[in-house]
């Protein structure tokens, strides 16, 4: 049954991507322009886990408890498509600011050499496909408004935490003593949880009519940032040590120097000589200094410290969703969301 859901949500890509050509002819926009557009939302939407996108129809569900009529799964669609094209304006943007050089097992947006800086524009273009979706779908609901500023501000949110991603890695100035496991938490709160996690839940309580004041909102957003946080422990763990070919990636956070969990984990175990010698090469852009970094963290043997953390946080997030009160929300939302990240390999 999800594996039919997930399907019939691939399939609905292309009649999103028409909706907005279809906006695009409306201004004339020059046929040249029109079929970059196309080409590039193509390139850049589909393609990933849909994980995000799928689950706000799969929390809408769990919530009404009963099959679906088309119309709400197309809407349940169409705000899980505009979770996707929220996510593939941050990557195209993100992969120019982090050096990035494959993406979903292709060359990174900016790494074509006909796009280059002007993968900026595409980002932003991306970000105002989403608008052009919300009030083609719902202006005429009561929670239209609802919708438009639960996006604003996961956007901002997400923006602000990229940015303390970015100040804490400068390329000219490695500092690592501006590195701590609490400026981690809230980097990776900011920059993921709350746009991977918080909004496609979010927006699956808002279409159910339920208002923003409503005490549920709370309680999944304690959750699902909990849950946020263990995702992107994950990413930063591939990012050393997943297969590229299955990561569809190739990691970059040694080089880059960035605030990641290894690193961070790292240095609370570290006796001071190692310290002194991740000190030395973490943030080079240079295969001999990364590999003495993996060799670093294979002396503290930080993959089973991974392992442990991750029991430790599947732990923690079964323990707070056995205590949500049932009047409030449907606990299976979490579970159904817990059971696709936990232990993921991509
Ligand atoms: C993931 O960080 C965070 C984002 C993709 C948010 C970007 C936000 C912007 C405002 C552009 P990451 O760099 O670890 O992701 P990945 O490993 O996929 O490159
Ligand atoms: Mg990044
Ligand atoms: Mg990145
Ligand atoms: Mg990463």
């Amino acid at each position: 049954m999800s594996d039919s859901v997930a399907q019939k949500f691939a399939d609905f890509f292309p009649t999103l991507s028409n909706d907005i050509l279809a906006h695009l002819k409306t201004i004339n926009i020059p046929v040249d322009a029109f079929n970059w557009l196309d080409r590039m939302m193509n390139y850049n939407v589909p393609g990933g886990k849909m994980n995000r996108g799928l689950s706000v129809h799969d929390t809408y569900a769990a919530l009404v408890g009963r099959p679906l009529t088309e119309d709400e799964v197309t809407k349940a669609f169409v705000l899980g498509w505009t979770v996707e094209w929220l996510q593939a304006f941050f990557l195209v943007a993100d992969d120019i600011m982090d050096r990035s050089i494959t993406r979903r097992g292709q060359p990174c947006w900016y790494k074509n050499p006909e796009v280059g800086n002007f993968a900026i524009n595409d980002s932003f273009a991306l970000e105002s496909a989403i608008y052009i979706l919300l009030k083609k779908y719902f202006r005429t609901e009561a929670y239209y408004v609802d919708l438009l500023e639960l996006m604003l501000e996961v956007t901002s949110q997400t923006v602000f935490g990229q940015l303390v991603d970015l100040i804490t890695a400068p390329e000219d100035n490695h500092n690592i003593e501006l590195f701590s496991m609490e400026r981690y938490q809230w980097i990776i709160q900011y920059k993921t949880a709350y746009y991977s996690f918080y909004l496609p839940v979010a927006f699956a309580m808002l279409m159910n009519g339920m208002s923003p004041d409503n005490p549920a909102f709370k309680i999944a957003e304690k959750i699902l940032l909990e849950m946020g946080q263990y995702f992107q422990a994950t990413d930063d763990y591939l990012d050393c040590y997943a297969d590229p070919e299955v990561l569809g990636k190739i990691g970059t956070d040694i080089q880059d120097n960035k605030c990641s969990w290894l690193a961070n984990r790292a240095l609370q175990l570290f006796t001071p000589e190692q310290k002194e010698r991740f000190a030395a090469d973490y943030g080079k852009n240079d295969p001999e200094a990364i590999a003495r970094v993996k060799a670093l963290y294979n002396e503290i043997d930080l993959e089973a410290q991974f392992r442990a953390y991750e029991q430790e946080s599947y732990d923690k997030i079964n323990a707070m969703i056995a205590e949500v009160p049932a009047e409030t929300i449907n606990p299976e939302i979490f579970t159904i969301f817990l059971r696709k990240i936990f232990k993921r390999k991509k």
